[in-house]
Parts: structure tokens; sequence; C-alpha cells
């Protein structure tokens, strides 16, 4: 987690709630204890001392106990995604951490609590998009329809759509290709699971590298994070060699300082 400036602390809100994968443990409720860490900007108070310039922790304690109260789940990992989902869709945070523990879990040892932490952060996603079969235009705009559809992924940037000829010396049409922006709070492995789903919504089919396709998505920046995974490298490896990468992405985010060239995108 990036260190912010500010943030809100809860500790040891106490809720009584029927989570637990035993059937006893949905029908009689025990003890969740949440802390809860905000990560948000709130300097603005220094001058105005206003509560419309911060969260209200009043608003985030609610917010914790209704989800606890009003579902079962079986896994505290879940109760805590759902409350650190929550807040960061209601409320402008850069990023949360949620602590779940559960001191009266039914596990016959001598101890305190056990419990469980999600941190999640909200980053700014950058992506190109392409397609150069059927009706390209819709297969693109769909997808970025679905993404913006997708809990914990938001569209905030889309460049204008070019037409672009085959890279790569396999795909034989025309591409037609575009850059966005998108800002989540979904880890990559589950932001580049989102892509696969979407891409294979839209008849997607995985042949040969390189080769004419519906709709290819690629994560080109994940925030300032440098990913060397056996399925996800970021920044994508090849990007700056491609102009129909950097032209799309030069029109929405010229700014953008590339974690690992150093350099801003409009200079590339
Ligand atoms: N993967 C690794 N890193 C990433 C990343 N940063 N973003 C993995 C997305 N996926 C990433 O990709 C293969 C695997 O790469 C994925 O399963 C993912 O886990 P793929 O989309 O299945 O296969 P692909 O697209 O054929 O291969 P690749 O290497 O991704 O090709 P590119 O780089 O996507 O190039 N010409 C024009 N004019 N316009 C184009 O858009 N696109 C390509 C495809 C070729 N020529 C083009 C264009
Ligand atoms: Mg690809």
């Amino acid at each position: 987690m990036k260190s912010y400036d500010n943030s809100i602390i809860i500790r040891g809100l106490k809720v009584t709630a029927c989570h637990g994968v035993h059937g006893f443990e949905k029908r009689e409720p025990q003890s969740f204890v949440f802390d809860a860490e905000l990560f948000c900007d709130f300097s603005d108070t220094a001058g105005t001392d206003d509560l419309g310039d911060t969260v209200s922790y009043s608003d985030a304690c609610s917010m914790i106990v209704r989800i606890a109260s009003e579902n079962s789940f079986n896994l505290i990992e879940k109760l805590a995604y759902e409350c650190a989902y929550a807040l960061m869709d209601a409320f402008s945070l850069n990023g949360v951490k949620v602590t779940v523990y559960k001191p009266e879990a039914p596990v016959k040892r001598d101890l305190d609590t056990v419990g469980v932490v999600v941190s999640l952060e909200r980053e700014k996603v950058y992506l190109s998009l392409g397609s150069s079969m059927g009706d390209r235009e819709s297969y693109i705009k769909k997808a970025l329809e679905e993404l913006n559809d997708t809990r914990g992924i938001r569209i905030r940037k889309v460049s204008s759509f070019i037409e672009t000829e085959p890279y790569g010396g396999v795909a034989k049409n025309k591409f037609l290709n575009c850059a966005a922006e998108a800002e989540t709070y979904l880890s990559p492995a589950r932001f580049l699971k989102r892509i696969h789903e979407i891409e294979k919504d839209c008849e997607r089919e995985r042949d040969k590298r390189w080769d004419d396709r519906t709709l290819d998505i690629d994560i080109i920046f994940f925030g300032n994070r440098i990913i060397c995974e056996d399925d996800l490298t970021v920044p994508h490896p090849d990007y700056a060699n491609r102009g129909f990468v950097l032209a799309p992405l030069k029109e929405i985010a010229p700014d953008f300082v590339c974690p690992l060239l150093k350099k801003r995108v409009k200079f590339m």
C-alpha cells in the first residue's frame, strides 16, 4: 500500500452476526470485530474545518455494520472484501485496509482471535484495445461498456478510434485501435481475468499469436506497478515500439510517466 498523507482510522468496531461455514454459525450469531483505515485526502479541512471535505467515520462504520449484519457469508475473507469494496464504491478513497477478526471462531485452540486483512488501492490503468475482424467498432464499444459495468472498474477516458496497418507480420486485416483510461481497485490478476472474460464474450478465439482477432485488450500501464509474472507483463513489453498504441495513448495520457522508461508518454 502506498503511503498517503491522510487516513481515517476505525478500531475495534464490534458487530454480532452470522458468518461461518458451519450450519450453527449461520443460526447462532457471534462476535466480529473490524478495524479499517480509509486513505483519503482531507487536507482541505485544515482550512475549512468542514465535514464535507472529509469522509464521515460515522457513515463508514454504519456501512460496515450494515454489510456484516445483513449478510451471512461462509468466509471472513468474503466479508472483508464486501466491506472494502463498498467503502471504495461509496467514498472517494485512494485506498482502504479492512481487518476482520473472529474471536469466537470454532477452532479448538487457546487463542485470542483469528482474522483477515484486505487492502485495496485505487489506480489508473491504461489499456490498448484492437479489433481486426467483424464489426470492429462495436466489439471495442461492447468491451468498453462491459469493463465500465464491472464492479471496481470505471472507464474514465477513451481516445479516438484509428485504423492501423497490421503489425507483427501475422494478421492480414487492418485494425481499429484505441486507448482507454480506467480507474480500478481490483488487483492486476483480477483485472486480467475480467479482460479474458470480455474477450471471450466478444467471440475472441486464441489461435495464432498476433493473428487477426475480434478483440484484443492489452494492459499497457497499471498505476506505477512493474509486473513480471508468467501471465502478465506490465508495462506491456512492446508498447513503446507500436504506433497503434502510442498515438491514442498520447491523446488521453500525454503526461503519464512510464515507470520503467521514466519518460512521459508524449515524448515517446
Ligand atoms: N499478457 C501478458 N502481459 C499482458 C498485458 N500487459 N496485457 C498475457 C494483456 N495480456 C498480457 O495474449 C497472450 C497472453 O499474454 C494473455 O493470455 C495474457 O495472460 P493474447 O491476447 O492471448 O495473445 P496475443 O494478443 O495474440 O499476443 P500478444 O503478445 O498479447 O500480442 P499483442 O501484443 O496483443 O499484439 N497490429 C495493429 N495494427 N493493431 C493491433 O492492435 N495487435 C496485435 C496483437 C498484433 N498486431 C496488431 C495489433
Ligand atoms: Mg494481446
